[in-house]
């Protein structure tokens, strides 16, 4: 297993990863962009969202202002991205249980009622890979 940094630094504008899968009898290579999510860099995103198939919303289950600010952050990119782009909602952290304060009830409700997909992943155990 990888070993996970718990000092990582702020992502600056965006990263670039590609991951390729089979399924099926299909070979399909995402083209990844994990931008930046800090308000300096919000400019620029739209250039890495504006012809994606796909987005992955990421929040904190331990931190409610960032489950609150996904309206926002969705809003931005229905506005700039394609509207074919499917939109999938992350809960993330979900190693650390005992300090969650978003309800994953309410999160699942939310998803639902923009028409996006919901998982719950953590980064550090790999859940939800
Ligand atoms: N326990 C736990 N900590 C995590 C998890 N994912 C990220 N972290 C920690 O949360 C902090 C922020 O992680 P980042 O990956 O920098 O978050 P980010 O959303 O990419 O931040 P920006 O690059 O600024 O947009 C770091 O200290 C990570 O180690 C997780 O699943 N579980
Ligand atoms: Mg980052």
């Amino acid at each position: 297993m990888k070993h996970f940094k718990t000092n990582v630094t702020p992502t600056i504008g965006a990263s670039f990863s590609c991951k390729v899968i089979d399924v099926d009898s299909y070979t399909i290579r995402f083209q990844i962009w994990d931008t930046a999510g800090q308000e300096t860099y919000k400019s620029m995103l739209p250039m890495y969202y504006r012809k994606a198939n796909l987005a992955l919303v990421v929040y904190d289950i331990t931190c409610y202002e960032s489950f609150t600010s996904l309206s926002r952050w969705i809003e931005e990119l229905q506005r700039n991205a394609d509207n074919e782009c499917v939109i999938c909602i992350i809960g993330n952290k979900n190693d650390l249980e005992h300090k969650r304060v978003v309800d994953r009830n309410k999160a699942v409700q939310f998803a639902k009622s923009i028409g996006a997909l919901y998982f719950e992943t953590s980064a550090k155990t790999n859940e939800g890979k």
